[in-house]
């Protein structure tokens, strides 16, 4: 089994992660750069984006070291208060050149760029209006996607409206690890709904404005019952629907888990039956996250759901303290398919933070722990091919060590080494290593 001559190779980064200069060239200031700042919520993650990679100034030498090591297709996000300042309103041209520049350069590489409209940063001006509990929200997304769609469906070809809605609805108002910082259950409902309007919405701003491919992107985690206790597998249960399929019904099915009504109490509403339609604006493909999965158990202590994930007593654990499991990954290509049908799947995320010297040594970064993490991860994917998964593309998490949201700089998840004192970039082994996927399609994997 061998991945087909036409499988995208590729690396992923955001915005706000690599960019730094958050309000350059006009710039309006986001969610993020807010939280990350002296009073906001996240003030102990200060300087958060300000310079992270500078990847603002240094895009150039960026590209051509994508293309040094032979990749395919970079996956990038917009950052919409770079485009649009106050959220809505006059566009900053000097915003949308950034990304126009950006876009040529990679062009003219040979990369193919993979642009994703939302990954987590908001303008501020837009958080201040309620940010995604603010029914208007889905609307001025819309408007976004087009401006930008608008200015750049000429030369790219494949878009994605959401980075993992998951994430921002349960770190952002469950967990208030991320912006707006909110901790609180009842919301959840309604952030879910206008993620998902704005993504029905999106895909429709986007093919009005002459995008050909557009698609969601999802964060998957298997859910395994700790033990086989009735108690564990409806945990495990509730749990798969929480994160699984709270995004992917809804788009697919048009409904919501039948999980939900009881999970979420009264705190659950009444959805205009309408807004389904818009949810369900067919996808050309879908995007999938994958790290790890969770193994769950039931737990009365936890308020919201009750569940609560047990760490596995000998498999390996990243540095972020997630399970090494890449049978998860060839299961949850399989239940893709099986569940939502035939539909094209590109593996947009995946990836490993590991503990690498702040300073590359001379003979270079050895990281062989994420270089295994990638090479079971691919043959988990190759694996779900030959059991007809439909997987088009891989894109590793990620080019560069880079700002982990609320872990900072702590956490590696590059395959190109950042030195934060001088910005230099270094490739670790990791990087030789898919460099070597790439040019074998796949071949060195054995
Ligand atoms: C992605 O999200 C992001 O898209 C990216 O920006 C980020 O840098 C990257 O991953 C690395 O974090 O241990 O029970 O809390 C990751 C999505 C969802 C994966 C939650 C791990 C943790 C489960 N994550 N999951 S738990």
């Amino acid at each position: 089994m061998a991945f087909p001559p036409d499988f995208l190779w590729g690396v992923s980064t955001s915005a706000y992660q690599i960019e730094g200069s958050p309000l350059a060239d006009g710039a309006g200031p986001s969610n993020w750069h807010r939280f990350c700042r002296p009073g906001g919520a996240g003030a102990h993650l200060a300087p958060g984006g300000d310079v992270a990679c500078d990847h603002y100034h240094r895009w150039r030498e960026d590209i051509a070291l994508m293309k040094e090591l032979g990749f395919q297709s970079y996956r990038f996000s917009v950052s919409w208060s770079r485009v649009l300042p106050g959220g809505r309103g006059p566009v900053n041209p000097a915003g949308l050149d950034f990304y126009a520049k950006l876009v040529d350069g990679l062009l003219e590489a040979g990369i193919r760029p993979l642009i994703t409209l939302f990954h987590w940063d908001l303008p501020a001006a837009l958080e201040d209006r309620g940010g995604w509990l603010d029914p208007d929200l889905p609307g001025r997304f819309a408007d976004y996607a087009h401006t930008v769609a608008s200015a750049l469906s000429d030369r790219v070809e494949m878009w994605s409206t959401l980075n993992e809605p998951w994430v921002v609805m349960h770190e952002g108002h469950l967990q208030g690890s991320h912006p707006p910082g909110h901790r609180d259950f009842r919301e959840l409902p309604r952030v879910s709904h206008n993620l998902l309007l704005a993504h029905g919405l999106g895909v429709q701003a986007c093919r009005a404005a002459g995008a050909r491919t557009v698609g969601l992107v999802v964060n998957i985690e298997p859910k395994h019952p700790a033990t086989d206790r009735p108690a564990d597998v409806a945990a495990a249960a509730r749990a798969d629907a929480y994160m699984n399929r709270h995004y992917l019904d809804p788009v697919f099915f048009g409904r919501y888990p039948e999980e939900f009504p009881a999970l979420f109490g009264e705190a659950w509403p009444a959805f205009p039956e309408a807004d389904f339609r818009t949810i369900q604006e067919p996808i050309d493909y879908l995007g999938l996250n994958y790290y790890s999965r969770g193994i769950t158990r039931h737990d009365p202590a936890v308020p919201f759901g009750q569940w609560s994930s047990v760490p596995h007593p000998s498999h390996l654990r990243t540095d972020m303290d997630w399970e090494v499991y890449p049978e998860g990954l060839t299961e949850t290509l399989l239940w893709l398919q099986d569940r939502y049908g035939p539909i094209p799947v590109y593996v947009n995320e995946n990836g490993a933070a590991f503990p690498d010297p702040a300073t590359a040594p001379p003979g270079g970064v050895r990281d062989p722990l994420r270089v295994e993490y990638f090479r079971t991860h691919l043959q988990a994917v190759l694996s779900a091919m030959a059991r007809g998964a439909d997987v088009r593309g891989y894109s590793a998490w990620s080019l560069l060590d880079n700002f982990e949201w609320a872990l900072g700089y702590a956490k590696r998840f590059g395959i190109v080494h950042v030195d934060y004192e001088t910005l230099k970039r270094t490739p670790k082994a990791s990087a030789r290593f898919l460099s070597e996927v790439v040019r074998s399609n796949g071949q060195v994997l054995g």
